[in-house]
């Protein structure tokens, strides 16, 4: 803490006209925000004033949050040809090096900034300084804004605010010192894994990393390395290609903790799920290695390699390998390219005879915790940087085609199609008609293929997905239902056939109570509100639920939430708060185990 820094404990004992001073120009041009907040102190931590202030602004009139947006300059603005900024913005948008634009950057952003404020009546705001803190690029920047620029009125007050919230947290870690070393060390970690992707994708900038690619075991090995980097004792590739890492206890306790997640992607997908849930842990393994220091319970850390199902329809295939659920069968399954996973196996050097025997005994382990981003929008609207997670929903998926007859899409009546699509089509709208019934179930038809389609071909074939979930298993049971015998009618009625194979049913898994409320002491011992929700996303810790306790801890994601998608993101501050939480998860069971 350099002298220049202030501390929670000056702006708890100042005060009020002392600590609004001290947290002078947080919130461009609009003191009254911090002022209202700091009528709540004393404040525990960072978190909770970061939040309290944003609780601030959530309540106030739509004219005051507008006013607050008003207030901000404009990226590259007038403000800033007249250097009329702030320092802070000055400082900010230095750092994005929005000061050395190019004439056609500086002309692109000045009509995107006219057009936006013109749309929505308030300037387009983003915090600059980027998820790391230290500067997006203006080609970043750029893009955002023609993303935003066909937003939403209400979604863009919103997350104009997240924004002005955003800039706010880093200049308040600015004025403190605040350390985020570790939550950087996590964002770093996860940017440098995600370099390597399946070549088809990597060529159009995308992330996909899918089940034994050589993208898939150069992560493994990145994973190995960083894991030994960090102090681990041990590392090994287990018979499915999991990443295993331990640190050893100091003996007290002959049980381990099981932590981890999956660095398996979805196609195009996003650069924190999964892998967020390997690192945050990897981070304390690091600390404690670095202090010396060893728990009285051993810590095992697991990359599961394969959870998507992507390259093969066999989902949580790491995590159900350790819980004695690997399915044979899945051998002989062939991808898009036809090579079986037992040949994909093979040539990754996976032992596949050994893979009875990576199945773990319950009574070696304390239990499994996970940490995930939430992958939906429900923190990212509530300013929380953390959730605790209640259950992760039930869910079943399923692969299909209707089979009609393809003809001449010219001479063939509308009244003798048998039209395959038109038959998934009709599917389709019942299944977002069944599923929106329900209030909390979700269902998705993410695969939609017309094999060899003719534009002038009436489709003889339609294959899709089905993808149903919902909060318990008689719910989506009864979804699931409901769907299957539509489907059959359809079918009927447009004289079509049906081929549907399910692919994957997991239950409902319940946060063990005791694990849950570790979670929330370590939540609330970072001052910050507890939010209780339940997972929509699956998660390996789903399975494990099979043969331990387990409980999760939810992550914020950026862009609202969005995941299985490129512009999935998390801050290294909402990761610094998941290593912390991780630790006082980790020293409430060493307290317990003393
Ligand atoms: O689809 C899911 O819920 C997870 O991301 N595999
Ligand atoms: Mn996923
Ligand atoms: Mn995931």
């Amino acid at each position: 803490m350099n002298e220049s820094t202030i501390t929670l404990e000056q702006i708890n004992a100042a005060s009020l006209d002392e600590a609004c001073a001290m947290l002078d120009g947080l919130y461009e041009h609009s003191p009254w925000i911090a002022r209202a907040a700091l009528k709540q102190r004393p404040f525990l931590s960072l978190a909770q004033l970061k939040h309290a202030m944003a609780q601030i602004v959530s309540t106030a009139a739509k004219e005051a949050q507008l006013a607050l947006l008003r207030a901000h300059p404009e990226l590259a603005g007038k403000a800033m040809v007249d250097k009329s900024l702030t320092a802070e913005s000055t400082n900010e948008q230095g750092k994005a090096g929005l000061t050395q634009c190019t004439p056609l950057e500086f002309e692109t952003i000045q009509q995107l900034n006219a057009a936006y404020n013109a749309k929505f009546g308030f300037p387009f705001i983003v915090a600059v300084r980027g998820t790391r803190g230290v500067g997006m690029q203006k080609t970043e920047i750029i893009a955002t804004l023609e993303r935003r620029l066909h937003g939403h009125p209400d979604y863009e007050l919103q997350e104009c605010l997240r924004n002005v919230h955003r800039i706010a947290e880093i200049r308040l870690n600015d004025k403190f010192g605040a350390s985020i070393e570790r939550g950087n060390q996590v964002w770093d970690w996860q940017e440098a894994l995600a370099q390597f992707s399946d070549p088809s994708f990597a060529v159009l900038g995308q992330l996909t990393v899918t089940y034994l690619t050589d993208a898939h075991r150069t992560c493994a090995q990145r994973i190995q390395q960083d894991m030994l980097d960090a102090g681990c004792d041990s590392v090994h590739i287990d018979a499915v290609g999991n990443v295993i890492g331990i640190y050893k206890g100091d003996g007290t306790q002959a049980k381990a903790l099981m932590t981890g997640s999956h660095f398996d992607t979805v196609r195009n997908g996003g650069k924190y799920d999964g892998r967020l849930g390997i690192y945050v842990p990897l981070a304390c393994v690091q600390q404690l290695h670095q202090q010396g220091r060893r728990l009285p319970f051993g810590l095992e850390i697991i990359g599961f390699s394969e959870e998507e199902g992507q390259r093969y329809k066999a989902t949580f295939l790491g995590s159900g390998a350790l819980t004695g659920d690997f399915k044979p069968e899945w051998l002989e399954q062939l991808d898009a390219d036809g090579v079986s996973m037992r040949d994909a196996m093979q040539n990754a050097d996976l032992r596949i005879q050994d893979i009875p025997k990576i199945k773990r005994k319950a009574g070696n382990y304390l239990g499994f915790v996970e940490v995930h981003i939430e992958q939906g929008p429900v923190l990212n609207e509530l300013n929380l940087p953390l959730g605790i997670v209640t259950s992760i929903n039930a869910s079943a998926r399923f692969t299909g085609e209707m089979i009609g007859v393809s003809c001449h899409a010219g001479t063939t009546p509308m009244s003798m199609r048998s039209d395959a699509s038109v038959g998934v089509a009709e599917l389709m709208l019942y299944v977002e008609r069944r599923a929106r019934a329900d209030g909390d179930s979700v269902g998705t038809v993410g695969i939609l293929h017309v094999p060899n389609g003719s534009i002038n071909v009436v489709p003889g074939r339609c294959a899709f997905s089905l993808d149903m979930r919902a909060p318990s298993d008689t719910q989506r049971d009864a979804l699931v239902g409901d769907v299957l015998a539509q489907a059959q009618s359809i079918a009927a009625a447009r004289g079509l056939r049906l081929n549907l194979t399910e692919t994957m049913r997991a239950s409902a898994a319940p946060s063990a109570p005791q694990w849950q409320q570790r979670w929330e002491h370590a939540v609330a011992s970072l001052g910050v509100p507890l939010h209780r929700m339940p997972s929509g996303a699956g998660h390996d810790a789903m399975k494990l639920h099979d043969i331990l306790p387990q409980a999760m801890l939810f992550v914020r994601g950026q862009n609202a939430g969005i995941s299985h998608n490129p512009l999935e993101s998390t801050t290294s501050d909402d990761m610094q708060l998941a290593v912390e939480a991780f630790d006082h998860l980790l020293a409430q069971l060493t307290q317990e185990t003393l």
